[in-house]
Parts: structure tokens; sequence; C-alpha cells
């Protein structure tokens, strides 16, 4: 068996695949890219991944895209446990898949389309800065999606129940990015169960490594 991952510290999924694979302490190759420089370079998009993005895992022959995908790959694939992704109860599973889903359709476009307009964009690729109007309108439309959040953890310490899945720690690491980039505010039950999910080893310690390379910045 062999699996070699792809990875940015400071890609929010790409976090979330690196959680997995150190919480089941998979075997694995790391290859360190940097998003944009390495991401967009035709050697990437040939050798790699054709839509120029991480995470990316390469088990055995197979490559394998699209963090949602991954993630469940590889839970499915190596936690006999079932902690982190229910699979013999549907029910339960449905109450993780539904996080992973909301993350893909909705958190992330909106948090995703802030983060490129409003830093990547301007700082990398030499777009300009939007407006403050247009700033104000990327932030409120992110912030406003955290009142699902704040309605799911209200009467539950977890987004799926009462103890820590992979939903948990794929929507914290998008907030986190946000929180830190452009002050997206966590307050009451949302920073209640922000500072829940951090309390975990792995996700400290990825959100550490992050906080020291935007200290850097
Ligand atoms: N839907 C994809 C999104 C992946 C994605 O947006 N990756 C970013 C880093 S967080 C990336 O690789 N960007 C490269 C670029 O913009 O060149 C997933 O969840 O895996």
């Amino acid at each position: 068996m062999s699996l070699i991952f792809w990875h940015d510290p400071i890609s929010e999924p790409s976090r979330t695949v690196y959680y997995v694979i150190k919480k089941l302490g998979i075997e694995h190759e790391l290859k360190q890219v940097a998003i944009v420089k390495d991401t967009r370079t035709e050697e990437f998009k040939k050798d790699v991944n054709p839509a120029g993005l991480i995470p990316v895992i390469k088990h055995d022959d197979q490559f394998i895209y699209e963090s949602s995908t991954i993630i469940r790959y590889l839970l499915d694939a190596f936690d006999p446990e079932e902690v982190l992704l229910p699979r013999t109860d549907l029910k339960e599973r449905a109450k993780v898949d539904y996080w992973l889903s909301w993350r893909n359709t909705t958190y992330r476009p909106a948090s995703d389309t802030a983060i490129m307009k409003m830093i990547v964009n301007p700082m990398f690729l030499g777009a300009d800065k939007p407006s403050e109007e247009e700033c104000k309108a990327l932030v409120k439309a992110t912030q406003d999606e955290l009142a699902v959040i704040e309605a799911a953890v209200t009467d539950k310490p977890y987004l799926a129940g009462d103890h820590l899945t992979i939903a948990d720690v794929y929507l914290y690491n998008e907030i986190l990015e946000g929180h830190h980039l452009f002050k997206l505010e966590l307050d009451g039950k949302v920073k209640e169960w922000f500072d829940r999910v951090n309390e975990d080893e792995i996700v400290k310690e990825l959100t550490d490594v992050l906080l020291e390379i935007l200290a850097s910045m």
C-alpha cells in the first residue's frame, strides 16, 4: 500500500485531510506544495490534478480529488471505529454527510469568494482590492452562514451530536481561516463549539502551524 498526499498547511480542506491521516496514523508520503505558485503550473496539472487544486491523494495507483471525497474514502478505508464518520448506522452517517455537503454547497462558496477576492487575488495575482462596500458584503455573506452552525450547536456540543466527527473538523478549518484572514466574528455558542473542536490535539497542532505561517506573512 502506498499513499501520497499533496498538502499546503494554509489550505483549509488540506488540513482536514491531514487531520484524518494523522488521527488514523496512516503511513504516507507528504508532498508539500504552495497553493497558486505550484498548483497553477502546467506540470502540477499534468502530473497531479488537472483542476490545479489541492488536497490530492494518490492511493496505490489511483488519484483521488475533492476533500470531501478524500475524507470519506480514507475514513471508510482506514477507520474501523467509525467514530469520525459512521458507516453502519445510515441515519447517523447522514447527519455527518449533511455537514460535508453544506460546507461544499453553502459555506465554502461564501468564505472562499471572500478570501480569493480580498486576499489571494490582490496579494498573489495583482488584482485590485475590492471596494470597502464590497468587502463588507463579502464578509457578511460568510458571517450570516454562522447562524446555521449556531442553530446546530445550541442544543448539543458538536454538529452531528454528542461527540466530535469529521464534520466538526471540516467546518472548523474553514471558519478558522475566515476568523484570522478577514475577522469573521465568533461568539456565543459558535465560539464555544469552535474552542471545543480546538481541544483536539491534532486540530490544535494543525491550527498552530497555520497561525505560525500567518504570523510570518
Ligand atoms: N472543492 C475543493 C476545493 C479545493 C481548493 O479550493 N483548494 C485550494 C486551496 S484551499 C487550491 O488548491 N487552490 C489552488 C489555486 O487557487 O491555485 C476541495 O474541497 O477539495
